[in-house]
């Protein structure tokens, strides 16, 4: 995997439904992510798709979460999308140009005012509209909120999208590629599995593990066998025995519980049986050296 001078980082993508989301990142991505886009919601911070090109990565994650609590799951959700967003590089607030500004924005607004990463106001479908329209439509979010950039896009005719794309490299650091160029529009499964162990993890935990912890996929192979086993080996690292007596649980109760679960939600994912081999280890201080890679399950 080179390394040299290339940019990699994370990109959230949120807004309300129907603001041209998905149809943005097929723009960006091709139809690769139709794959991961049509897929029953099974995780909340899911990944729709990589873009790699000679600039580096651009990891697109989606954060369901925000929107207005209305229930102590929702709640849950909103807290854990507002991790995302907090670690992330760019989040790309997408709205639409003919739907006026309501409630739920403003809330999503409130939400990123609590957070520090470079927000991009990203306007959308202004194929339907009147150019006239687009200041005053623009202004309503700038009196909420502040904008590292503002970027009207037509994601339907690709009008301005490359735009952005330029945009999120120009905030992007230094990094390596997380997935190898051929491997990741194909195969991003494995950055899911790990997703939705973690998920299940601080979940299951009511966040007495901290959301740092790392998912790393050790193997994963379809089984020669009739009904096609996908086996996943995954070790989950944490920085203390303590935590990870905690994700182990009384006679490893808790471990058994995170794995079951698991593994239905990827048996949903891929559509085939899988046999989910989950271990757990401490490993002091991998935080401070891999956190960036680790905290998203990249492994090299
Ligand atoms: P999501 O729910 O945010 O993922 O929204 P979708 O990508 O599914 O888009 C919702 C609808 O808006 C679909 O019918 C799209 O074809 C349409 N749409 C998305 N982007 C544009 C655009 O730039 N212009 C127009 N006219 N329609 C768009
Ligand atoms: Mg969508
Ligand atoms: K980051």
């Amino acid at each position: 995997m080179g390394n040299e001078n290339v940019k990699s980082g994370f990109v959230a993508l949120i807004g309300r439904p129907n603001v041209g989301k998905s149809t943005l990142l097929n723009a960006i991505l091709g139809q690769k992510v139709a794959i991961m886009s049509n897929k029953p919601q099974t995780t909340r911070n899911r990944i729709h798709g990589v873009h790699t090109d000679e600039r580096g990565q651009i990891v697109f994650l989606d954060t369901p979460g925000i929107h207005k609590p209305k229930s102590r799951l929702g709640d849950y959700m909103v807290k854990v999308s507002m991790n995302t967003l907090q670690e992330v590089d760019v989040v790309c607030w997408i709205v639409d140009v003919e739907e006026e500004m309501g409630p739920g924005d403003r809330f999503i607004a409130d939400v990123l005012k609590k957070v520090e990463t470079p927000v991009f106001l990203v306007v959308n479908k202004i194929d339907r509209v009147h150019p006239e329209r687009l200041l005053p439509f623009i202004d309503q979010f700038r009196k909420e909120l502040e904008f590292q950039e503002v970027i009207p896009i037509s994601a339907l005719n690709g009008n301005n999208v490359r735009t952005l794309v330029e945009q999120i490299y120009e905030r992007l650091p230094e990094g390596p590629k997380y997935y190898p160029d051929d491997q990741l529009t194909d195969h991003p499964e494995q950055f899911i599995v790990c997703e939705l162990i973690r998920e299940k993890i601080l979940h299951k935990t009511h966040e007495e593990v901290p959301h740092s912890i790392a998912v790393v996929i050790e193997d994963m192979e379809q089984r020669d066998d009739a009904k096609g086993t996908v086996y996943v080996r995954a070790t989950v690292y944490t920085e203390r025995p303590s935590q990870k007596g905690i994700i182990i649980g009384k006679q490893g109760k808790m471990l058994k519980e995170v794995g079951r679960e698991a593994r239905q939600d990827i048996e949903r994912l891929l559509g085939s049986p899988v046999y989910l081999d989950l271990w757990v280890k401490v490993k002091k201080d991998w935080r401070n050296e891999e956190h960036a890679l680790r905290r998203f399950g990249y492994r090299e």
